[in-house]
């Protein structure tokens, strides 16, 4: 049985100096770096979103971080992040991402946010993920990266659902934890069946 370590959305706009940046997010790039030796397939994630996204607060006149209702269900707004092409929606500069066998972008379609690796935010449109990992004969998963509370935590738990056995290093991931949604995700992650070492 192979075991895939998932490096969630390490990319300047979610480190220290970027549009969404996660304080610390940068601080996790070398443990990272040195545990994909431990791994027999590296898979590094990217939030990739088109110019005048529906999760960007500035597409609705509304403040950031605040809660709209989608069709999908509720949605926070974020500030403009990760736009395709730009420098914010690049890798942090020192993870390896030569070592990745896989990049997944996420998020590039215009209506729909998505956190998560596996599904967008409206909880079935497919990724592509799971085919890949269920096709290469991956079952174990440790994901890693940026944010503990959002991307982290909607992969962690999807992959869960699905039946992968998923474990989240929580060393190597720093939390946006706003409104509580740290302690919710913590607790969301170990009642689907996530081991959070
Ligand atoms: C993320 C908010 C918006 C994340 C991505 O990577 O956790 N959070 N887009
Ligand atoms: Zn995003």
């Amino acid at each position: 049985m192979s075991h895939a370590l998932i490096v969630i959305d390490v990319q300047n706009d979610f480190c220290p100096g970027g549009a969404l940046a996660v304080a610390g997010g940068d601080e996790i790039v070398t443990g990272i770096n040195a545990a994909m030796a431990d791994f027999d397939a590296v898979i590094l994630t990217q939030d990739w979103h088109p110019a005048g996204h529906s999760s960007f607060a500035s597409n609705h006149d509304a403040a950031p971080m605040s809660l709209i209702e989608m069709p999908y269900g509720p949605q926070v707004l974020w500030p403009d992040h990760c736009i395709q092409g730009t420098q914010g929606a690049q890798f942090q500069a020192d993870l390896a991402v030569d070592r990745a066998d896989l990049i997944i972008r996420k998020g590039y379609n215009p209506a729909i946010d998505s956190y998560s690796a596996f599904f967008e935010n409206d909880h079935v449109t497919p990724t592509g993920l799971e085919g890949y990992l269920r096709t290469r004969g991956i079952a174990k998963l440790t994901m890693v990266g940026l944010a503990t509370d959002f991307c982290v935590n909607f992969s962690a738990v999807d992959a869960a659902k699905l039946g992968f056995d998923v474990t989240v290093q929580m060393g190597q991931c720093r939390a946006i934890d706003f409104d509580g949604s740290l302690a919710a995700a913590t607790d969301g992650m170990i009642a689907a069946g996530v081991t959070l070492a």
